[in-house]
C-alpha cells in the first residue's frame, strides 16, 4: 500500500496493490482436461477454493454447454454457502483488533482466555467447523473439494447425511444470529467513536471512513450466473482490463515514516517504491470503471441495502451470516438424496467461450473458458479482490493514513485469490 498524504496526514492517493508472485495458473489450464482446470484452480486459495472449483467447472460446463441435473445444483449451493459461513466467520478474527469492547477502550483481543471475548472467540471457531463439516459432506472436501466434476457432482449424499448437514445448519444459524448481533453491536460502537487509537496515536474516525462513489456487482444474491442461464447477470462486454503501469502511480521515494505504528512502524525513509512496476494484477473494470464486489455489492443489488463506508461493510458481511444459513436450509430441504447428478450427455466442447461467476465470501468471481474437443484453449479468472483493488484504492482517500488499513481490511481481501 503506497499512500500519498497531505501536511494533515490525509490521504489524497492510496494506491494497494498485490506484490505477490503470479503463478500462472491461467497459463498452466491451457492444453489441459476440463477436469483438471477446476481442480488446479481451486488451489489458488485455501479459504475460497469452493468458488474457484465451482467457477471454473461452471465455466467449463458453459463452454460445452452442458447442464447439471438440479440435486448437483443443490449440492453446490449447499457446499458454496458453507464455505460463505466459514469465511464471515474468519473475517470477524481478523477484524476484532481494529474494534472495542463497548464501553471500554479496550481493544479485542480475539485469542484472550478472558471473557466475553473467549465465549465470542469459541462461538467463531464452531461457526468455522460447522462451514467446513457440510462443506466436507456435501463436496467430499472442505479445503479443494473432490466431488464436484463435469457435468455435475461425482455423489449424491445419503439421507443420514443429509439430516447431519441439516442439524450441524440449524445449530449454526443459533450461533451465527448471536455472533451477528455481537458483531453488529461492536462495529456500531466503534462508528460512534470520536478518535480510536492506533500504536498510541490518537487518531480522528472520519464519519465517511471508506466512502468512495463507484458502482457495485454482483450477479446473485447466494450464487452466481453463467453464459447458460436465460438471463445471465453478468455481461462479459461490459468487462474490460488495464494494466497496473496504466493505473498506479510510478516511482516513488518514501519521504514519512512512523515508528510507532503497529507492527514494527511502517516503511523506512528513503525506500524507493514502484506500484507501477511491483503490481502483479490488473486493474478489471465494469463499464470502464473500477467496481466494489462483496456482501455489500450484493446486498445493494439484490435487498436494497444502502450503507456506506467500512462500517457498513463489515455490516452487510455479518448480515450474509443468517441470510447465508437460511438459503443453506432451504437447499437441503430440497436436496433429493434419491435423484440423479450426473448429467446424461458431456459434450467435448466445440470451442465456444463459455462463462461463469461465483458469488464468492469477497465476491464475484468470474471465469471464463473455451474448452474444443475435450481440451482448454483458454481460461481467464477475474477474482473478487483483483475487482476490489482499485476500488479500494478510491476508498482511501481523505481517511487519516493510520486507518488506511482498517479500510482495506473491510474488504476482507485475499491477495493469493488475486493474484493467480
Ligand atoms: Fe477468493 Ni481467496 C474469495 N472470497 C478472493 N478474492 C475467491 O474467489
Amino acid at each position: 500500500m503506497v499512500l500519498k498524504v497531505n501536511d494533515q496526514g490525509i490521504i489524497e492517493t492510496g494506491n494497494w496493490c498485490s506484490i505477490t508472485p503470479v503463478r500462472g495458473v491461467e497459463k498452466l489450464a491451457v492444453g489441459k482436461t476440463p477436469e483438471q482446470v477446476p481442480k488446479i484452480a481451486s488451489r489458488v486459495c485455501g479459504i475460497c477454493p469452493i468458488a474457484h472449483n465451482l467457477a471454473a467447472t461452471e465455466a467449463m460446463e458453459a463452454s460445452i454447454k452442458c447442464e447439471i441435473p438440479k440435486d448437483a445444483k443443490a449440492l453446490r449451493n449447499i457446499l458454496q454457502l458453507a464455505n460463505r459461513l466459514h469465511s464471515i466467520a474468519l473475517h470477524d478474527i481478523l477484524i476484532l483488533p481494529d474494534l472495542y469492547i463497548p464501553g471500554t477502550e479496550t481493544k479485542i483481543n480475539p485469542f484472550t482466555a478472558e471473557e466475553p471475548v473467549r465465549t465470542v472467540a469459541k462461538r467463531i471457531q464452531r461457526l468455522r467447523e460447522i462451514g467446513q463439516t457440510i462443506g466436507q459432506i456435501a463436496g467430499g472436501d472442505c479445503i479443494h473439494p473432490r466431488n464436484t466434476r463435469i457435468g455435475g457432482m461425482y455423489r449424491n449424499c445419503s439421507e443420514q447425511a443429509k439430516t447431519k448437514m441439516y442439524d450441524l445448519a440449524k445449530e449454526g444459524l443459533v450461533l451465527a444470529k448471536a455472533q451477528m448481533d455481537f458483531m453488529i453491536a461492536v462495529l456500531r460502537n466503534y462508528q460512534a467513536r470520536e478518535s480510536v487509537d492506533v500504536g498510541g496515536m490518537k487518531v480522528p474516525l472520519p464519519k465517511t471512513l471508506g466512502y468512495h462513489n463507484q458502482g457495485y456487482m454482483a450477479t446473485h444474491a447466494f450464487y452466481g450466473s453463467s453464459s447458460l442461464d436465460e438471463c445471465p447477470t453478468w455481461d462479459i462486454n461490459r468487462f474490460k482490463e488495464v494494466r497496473p503501469w496504466d493505473w498506479y502511480m510510478g516511482e516513488m521515494e518514501v519521504s514519512l515514516e512512523e515508528p510507532r505504528y503497529p507492527v514494527g512502524g511502517t516503511t523506512k525513509i528513503g525506500t524507493k517504491v514502484n506500484p507501477q512496476m511491483e503490481a502483479c494484477t490488473g486493474i478489471p473494470m465494469y463499464d470502464g470503471q473500477p467496481v466494489e464486489v462483496g456482501p455489500r455489492a450484493r446486498l445493494a443489488t439484490y435487498k436494497n441495502y444502502d450503507e456506506k463506508g467500512t462500517v457498513g461493510q463489515n455490516i452487510a458481511r455479518e448480515m450474509e451470516y443468517t441470510d447465508s444459513l437460511y438459503e443453506m436450509i432451504d437447499q437441503i430441504d430440497a436436496l433429493d438424496t434419491c435423484g440423479k447428478v450426473v448429467a446424461d450427455f458431456i459434450p467435448d466442447g466445440d470451442g465456444s467461450l463459455g462463462w461463469a461467476t461465483n458469488e464468492a465470501p469477497r465476491g464475484c468471481d468470474a471465469h471464463i473458458a473455451r474448452v474444443k474437443d475435450w481440451k482448454v484453449q483458454y481460461f481467464s479468472m477475474l477474482v473478487p479482490t483483483t475487482w476490489n483493488f482499485a476500488t479500494c484504492s478510491a476508498a482511501l482517500t481523505g481517511a487519516p493514513w493510520q486507518l488506511a488499513e482498517v479500510i482495506m481490511r473491510g474488504y476482507d481481501p485475499c491477495v493469493s485469490c488475486a493474484t493467480h
